[in-house]
């Protein structure tokens, strides 16, 4: 077990104070790797992974926090400190709480199918990109998209998939196709996640476990397999994992990141997150303008120009109604 000695001496007394059944004054720092409610691992700089318990104070410990810990008796630990994060990726609960997932995360991939869920037939759903697409730009954290389950598609739908998604393209956002069982696009979508920490995230059955997998060793999925399986009382495909990539970099899986919040963006500042629209808001002739029925807005001309996706447009006029109306949004 490596151990290190943190410099601060007086605070190290005082969490010795507070948690009088830790059984050394010395911290040990590592990452979360795994979840189970109050009950996280963590790992230290080489390898090890310890049980550890949070306290109330420190609110929800995610996959991704970097914390210091004390060991206790029964060879756990106990959280002392969690350390500031640069992101914070959380989601509404039941009664509309925030909900943290995952911290410190550079990439949300965001994974779709157009075929392979429930309904057989092609469908692309717009709506829902933008709306990822707005939650990760809202956080300031990448999104990458991925198409997966390439393999399903005819040929004319592969046509029209790419079509139908080159407007993403054109406003510079990442778009991969995939296929786990056809191992395509899983180079490409390697390159983007070396030495990021990102985040899968999408509808049940698309497919982020098993890209995931296809992306580890074997001997990369049988530690957070231990770690995720270690967890009392739950089983693996519940918890949220964090696994890293031999080529460096950190995946997080969870099966709860299905929705993530655009409860917080004000409707004023939803237009923002549409990246193609900001270099036309100082056309606008209201510097309040919502894009919406004000007259001399850029931002529809440059829709009635083409320059900017009608679809996009409408999914923005949609999102926004939305947003006023407080509904709960995706
Ligand atoms: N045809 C096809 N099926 C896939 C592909 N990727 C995943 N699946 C299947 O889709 C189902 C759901 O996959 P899973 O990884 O559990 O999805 P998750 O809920 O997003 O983690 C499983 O039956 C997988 O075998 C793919 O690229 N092509
Ligand atoms: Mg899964
Ligand atoms: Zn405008």
């Amino acid at each position: 077990m490596s151990r290190k000695r943190s410099p601060h001496r007086q605070q190290q007394q005082q969490q010795k104070e507070l948690s009088n059944n830790a059984i050394t004054d010395e911290f040990n720092s590592g990452q979360v790797v795994a979840c189970y409610g109050a009950k996280v691992d963590v790992e230290d700089d080489n390898g090890t992974v310890y049980r550890c318990t949070s306290r109330r104070k420190f609110g929800a410990v995610v996959c991704g926090d970097q914390i210091s810990w004390q060991a206790t008796h029964d060879n756990e630990g106990i959280i002392v400190e969690v350390l500031p994060r640069h992101t914070l990726l959380a989601r509404p609960d039941d009664i509309g709480r925030e909900k943290p997932i995952a911290a410190n995360i550079d990439q949300i991939i965001i994974v779709f199918t157009v075929k392979g869920l429930t309904d057989e037939n092609y469908h692309l759903n717009h709506n829902l990109i933008d709306r990822y697409l707005v939650a990760a730009e809202s956080l300031d954290i990448t999104p990458v998209i991925i198409i997966n389950k390439y393999d399903l598609l005819t040929e004319s739908e592969r046509k029209q998939l790419e079509s139908d998604v080159n407007h993403y393209k054109s406003i510079g956002y990442q778009l991969i196709h995939t296929s786990t069982k056809q191992e395509r696009g899983l180079e490409q979508l390697t390159q983007q996640l070396q030495h990021q920490i990102s985040v899968f995230v999408g509808e049940s059955g698309v497919g982020k476990s098993s890209i995931i997998r296809s992306l580890l060793s074997d001997n990369e999925i049988r530690v957070g397999e231990v770690s995720a399986s270690s967890g009392k009382g739950k089983h693996t495909t519940t918890a949220t994992t964090l696994y890293h990539l031999s080529s460096g970099g950190d995946l997080i899986d969870s099966p709860g990141v299905r929705e993530f919040g655009l409860t917080r963006i004000e409707p004023a500042a939803l237009a923002f997150n549409f990246i193609e629209f900001r270099s036309y808001f100082n056309q606008c002739r209201f510097h309040n303008c919502l894009h919406k029925a004000e007259p001399q807005c850029a931002v529809k001309q440059a829709v009635a120009d083409n320059e900017i996706s009608q679809c996009r447009y409408e999914n923005y006029l949609e999102i926004l109604e939305s947003l006023n109306q407080k509904l709960s949004p995706y």
